[in-house]
């Protein structure tokens, strides 16, 4: 099979002596931590959308990237050449896995027929690739909020005829995410969400919401399909606010429409800072509840108040999110989708391939951190010791539930109750850094 990135070599870890761009110098898949192979903690992946497509387009200019395929016109022989891509990039980088929404890897239609039509023959084609690749499928989506009729929202539109398209868009995906083989499926609602509140019915777009999820969940039984159903918190961008805004709001939606034991979380890290959270305190949230699935790999600039989805380089964010991941017992079926676009004047396909580099490396780093801080266990202790008192005496009884107001008012009305230890932020900082 003739090459689509002939100029890309086979990546392979060199260590941190290595000058050499195209490789790793800290990502060694086959190098246990804490007992299991590197690759096994991260199940990187790379995100479609961002890497065959996109190519440097913003709001002011149109394409900077130059690529390989850059003189196909046909729609359906490029997006061949482009799944042939990722197929061969995802292989060479060590990259196991590969994330896409629906309309990213094959042309839309005048209806969804024709767009089903279309999509069918790109899948046949992903289906012979997966023959001759090791790259399977992390998860599917579909695309709603891209098309002018989801400008208002796709299962939280007015309209029930955008209601219904989107409700047949996401069928289909999910039908195709089964026959590749995809471990989980991601909803990422775009356009749920509102522009403002004057044109907005907000109870009942929450409840058509919650019935088109309980329908997914319906259908995914129904056809058998095993992934693991993931829902991706954004606050606002493309709209003001959308409803799936951080962590805690998704646990509080989840339980009031009956959702809570058929979906996890797929969260990102430029999200969370959108949300006024750090990606750690995302990470935690899920973990305590249960529901943390997939990671979307990527970091914002903080002097910026948009999704720049920049491939994550920041040590001190990667040890982080390894130490919440660790102490999850790992991602399971969920992954780190690198869902991060190169900057707009980095045209060159050495330039995809070395922005995968430095992300997967930075990961590696921040693993070997994180299980350093755990194994070292100082910090871990720290907060166990600073509860103590629950595990005795008054703070026994509340932590089993077994008091009340007028007992704790007995116990606390005639003691002096001052400050408490201190919380030694400063030192807990610097401990860190010594596992950097
Ligand atoms: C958008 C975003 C999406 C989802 C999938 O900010 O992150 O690409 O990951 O729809
Ligand atoms: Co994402």
């Amino acid at each position: 099979m003739k090459q689509v990135f002939p100029t890309i070599p086979d990546i392979a870890y060199e260590g941190p002596d290595s000058r050499n761009p195209m490789a790793f110098h800290y990502y060694d898949p086959e190098r246990k931590i804490g007992g299991k192979p590197m690759k096994d903690h991260f199940r990187f992946s790379m995100a479609y959308w961002h890497s065959m497509n996109g190519g440097g387009v913003d709001p002011f200019g149109t394409v900077t990237a130059i690529r390989p395929w850059d003189h196909i016109t046909d729609p359906m022989e490029l997006a061949k050449v482009k799944m042939q891509g990722i197929f061969e990039l995802t292989t060479k980088l060590q990259i196991p896995f590969f994330c896409f929404h629906d309309r990213d890897i094959a042309p839309d239609g005048p209806t969804l027929r024709d767009a089903n039509r279309n999509l069918d023959e790109i899948i046949a084609h992903t289906k012979d690739l997966m023959k001759d690749y090791p790259t399977r499928l992390l998860w599917g989506t579909a695309r709603l909020f891209f098309h002018p009729r989801y400008m208002n929202g796709a299962a939280t539109s007015p309209d029930p005829a955008v209601y219904a398209y989107a409700a047949g868009q996401v069928k289909k995906a999910i039908e195709v995410t089964k026959e590749l083989g995809g471990a989980n499926y991601v909803f990422w609602g775009g356009r749920e969400g509102y522009e403002t509140l004057l044109n907005t019915d907000m109870q009942r777009e929450l409840d058509n919401l919650g019935f088109f999820l309980n329908m997914a969940v319906d259908y995914k039984k129904k056809i058998g399909f095993d992934g693991q159903f993931l829902i991706e918190p954004k606050p606002m961008e493309p709209t003001k606010h959308q409803y799936d805004a951080d962590s805690g709001a998704i646990w509080g939606f989840l339980q009031e429409y009956g959702l809570d034991k058929d979906f996890k979380l797929n969260i990102e890290t430029n999200h969370a800072t959108l949300a006024g959270h750090t990606i750690q305190h995302e990470l935690m949230y899920a973990r305590i509840k249960g529901i943390l699935g997939s990671v979307d790999a990527n970091q914002g600039d903080t002097l910026l108040g948009w999704d720049t989805d920049q491939f994550p380089t920041d040590l001190y964010v990667t040890t982080s999110m390894m130490y919440e991941i660790l102490q999850n017992g790992g991602l399971h079926s969920g992954g780190l989708n690198f869902d991060a676009k190169l900057r707009r004047p980095s045209t060159t396909v050495e330039d995809l391939a070395q922005a995968h580099i430095v992300g997967m490396d930075s990961f590696a780093r921040g693993l070997m951190a994180a299980q350093a801080i755990l194994d070292d266990g100082e910090l871990p202790g720290f907060v166990e010791e600073r509860y103590r008192g629950y595990r005795s005496d008054i703070g026994r009884k509340i932590a089993d539930k077994q008091t009340s107001f007028a007992d704790l008012e007995e116990w606390a009305i005639d003691r002096q109750i001052d400050r408490t230890d201190s919380g030694r932020q400063e030192y807990l900082e610097s401990l860190v850094n010594r596992f950097l």
